[in-house]
């Protein structure tokens, strides 16, 4: 369904059409691109709360800049619907982060006004670097690269890589800093408190004020604007200096804070930056959720849209359900850690800025000095985690596994290496969904188990979620321990179970069968239970395994399999190159078994984003395609 457009927008179908707009007109541009925004997601769900806190922000970029010429990059990319609607792409924007519709964050091959393509946090000023540094080498002086960063993304390490490498470059790179205060929870750490106070800080600002006057002057002078800058570089540098500003202490002309719902000033500001050459950074603060009175309110329930809801009250639109319903993996993550943290003083949590999305924030409200939001800082969790190892404390590291492919060295260097019991925790494991490819966890299976020193373990619904967890925090002098389970609902209404040792490396029989075995890893135990079903139909009596464990195997419930089944089906929501089905082919081949085995789980490509079951049914390893496949493998043809 079409979203009606205001009567601006309604004619913008580039940033050319917006160029033609007198400044006059950009207030209320802006007001329907905000209300743009609402209607849609309010009907289509998707990420919410940052894009409108971008709005002016987005129009006065494409207004200045010569998009898509010049490099426009957005960090994360969440906040980016603004910047999709007005770059061609409003009539299609209802099926934003939909099957085989527009991604919800910014990709290369979807536009040439998406510079970059982005997902991860603090990859943006890296990104924009390289570009500069290439228009620069290529003597096209003009052009001009914008990284947009929020002051969550600011608290990665990779953006302080970059702007550690860009001081010292002559780069024409403008990072614009969108500080709102928050991540997806209230922002963390010493960064925050050093923004506050810049933006705070009444003589600062007031100088600061001044600078700027002068600077405004400066940037008329257009071409000779580099000569003139460095004349009064000196004196604004001392001052600044004096300040102890971060930002110009790395080399990079700060300016700022402004107000980044002024969408005339920011017009004004921008155009000046445009004429002022190097490294340099624009602090705009904003208020994430602007302009929708939920959203401002409770910003983290906003981030992204909580489901349908009244684009006027924000009142979510809920599903009546009567019976009660399972739980959703991160919740029996949340309440089980704090049980076992309750009964162990040893146990320790620590999220890189998921709190929310991973219900550490169970923990840390219980247990504050036990648990910590670290930041979007993976490879600082990890280590941290090991450093926490060392002093006999039994952290519990809960990492997205998307976001877990940050910090590979660290898990191998910091951890394994060192054969320290740490117990990583990976939610979102298998695919994500509408996030699409940049977020799906796909790999983990296949990096995990190829590290020495690790345990590599899935739970097939709640109760194994909870027994992995309660055995992952006994005692033991060694061996990484990761458990992966995936988004969204398990399986199991009352999920509160007692606590149970698990045999570490024991699959078990779940159902009986004599025809075909199925083996599988996690969550998707449950997809081959339903095929099995369906099999019977066909008289095909098929045995299913949950193994468990992808590391270290169950070798002797592997022979007794292969033993008694000549056909193999393994099935796994990771990719197939390296995973757990590559694992049991690897026992086969070590051991010379014979069995003939098909492998089910992602194949070598990228997969776009869409529902999780859309996902399972293309790559096959949902109910139907096991059911197929194990059709297949006994005989009968699917098309019978
Ligand atoms: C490496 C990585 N870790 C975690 C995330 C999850 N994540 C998405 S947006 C976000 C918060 C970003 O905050 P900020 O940059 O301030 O943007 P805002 O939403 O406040 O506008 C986080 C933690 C991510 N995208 N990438």
């Amino acid at each position: 369904m079409q979203i009606q457009a205001g009567e601006l927008l309604e004619n913008i179908h580039s940033p050319d059409d917006l160029k033609k707009l007198d400044k006059s007109e950009l207030t209320q541009l802006s007001t329907e691109l905000r209300q743009y925004i609402i209607d849609t997601v309010s009907v289509y769900g998707g990420h919410f709360a940052s894009s409108l806190g971008v709005v002016e922000l987005t129009v006065a970029l494409h207004y200045v800049f010569n998009t898509p010429d010049d490099q426009l990059i957005w960090d994360v990319g969440h906040q980016a619907y603004g910047h999709k609607i007005l770059t061609g792409r409003r009539n299609e924007f209802h099926t934003n982060r939909i099957y085989k519709g527009l991604s919800g964050f910014p990709k290369r091959s979807e536009s040439k006004f998406d510079a970059f393509g982005v997902g991860h946090s603090s990859t943006s000023i890296s990104a924009a670097l390289g570009m500069a540094m290439a228009s620069s080498y290529k003597n096209e002086k003009d052009r001009q690269h914008i990284a947009v960063i929020g002051d969550g993304a600011m608290t990665g390490g990779l953006a302080f890589e970059a702007m550690n490498h860009a001081g010292v470059s002559n780069a024409n790179l403008l990072i614009v800093l969108n500080d709102n205060c928050m991540s997806i929870d209230p922002n963390v750490g010493a960064l925050k408190d050093y923004l506050t106070d810049i933006t705070t800080s009444q003589t600062y600002n007031r100088m600061k004020d001044d600078v700027w006057k002068v600077l405004g002057k400066i940037s008329k002078f257009g071409p000779n604007a580099r000569e003139i800058i460095s004349n009064f570089e000196g004196s604004i540098k001392t001052f600044l200096l004096k300040q102890s500003n971060l930002f110009e202490s790395l080399n990079l002309r700060y300016f700022g804070p402004i107000d980044g719902h002024d969408v005339d000033h920011m017009v004004s500001v921008l155009s000046d930056l445009k004429d002022i050459p190097g490294p340099k950074i624009l602090h705009c603060i904003t208020r994430k959720g602007k302009g929708f009175e939920p959203a401002e309110q409770e910003q983290t329930k906003w981030h992204a849209a909580p489901g349908k809801f009244d684009k006027v009250t924000g009142e979510v639109h809920k599903k009546v359900i009567d019976n009660p319903q399972p739980p959703k993996y991160q919740d029996v993550f949340g309440h089980t850690l704090l049980e076992i943290a309750e009964a162990n003083d040893k146990v320790m949590g620590v999220t890189p800025a998921m709190p929310s999305g991973s219900s550490m924030n169970i923990m840390m409200k219980a247990m504050p000095e036990r648990a910590f939001d670290v930041g979007i800082a993976e490879q600082h969790a990890v280590t941290l985690s090991a450093g926490l190892a060392t002093q006999g404390l039994i952290p519990f590291c809960n990492i997205y596994s998307t976001f877990m492919q940050r910090a590979y060295d660290q898990v191998i260097h910091d951890v394994c290496i060192q054969n320290l019991p740490v117990n990583f925790c990976l939610d979102r494991a298998g695919f994500s969904g509408a996030d699409g490819p940049t977020h799906h966890g796909a790999y983990d299976i296949a990096f995990m188990r190829t590290i020495p020193n690790m345990i590599v373990a899935a739970p097939l619904n709640e109760e194994e979620l909870r027994n992995l967890m309660y055995t992952a925090s006994l005692p033991r002098e060694k061996s990484a321990f990761t458990i992966r389970y995936p988004r969204g609902e398990g399986v199991m209404p009352d999920w509160r179970t007692p606590l149970k040792e698990l045999e570490i490396g024991k699959g078990q029989l779940v159902q009986e069968g004599k025809d075909v075995a199925i083996l599988t890893f996690g969550h998707v135990g449950n997809y081959a239970l339903e095929a099995a079903e369906m099999l019977k139909n066909d008289q095909i009596d098929a045995a299913v395994y949950d193994m468990r464990f992808a590391k270290p195997l169950d070798k002797e419930l592997l022979a007794e399999v292969l033993e008694k089944f000549d056909k193999v089906i393994t099935v796994e929501d990771g990719c197939l190159m390296g995973g757990f089905g590559s694992a049991i082919v690897e026992f086969m081949s070590d051991r010379g078994y014979k069995s003939t085995i098909k492998r089910l789980g992602i194949p070598d490509e990228i997969i776009e984003h869409g529902t999780q079951m859309e996902l399972h049914k293309q790559c096959g390893f949902d109910p139907t395609g096991i059911y197929n496949t194990a059709r297949e493998m006994v005989g009968i043809s699917i098309n019978a």
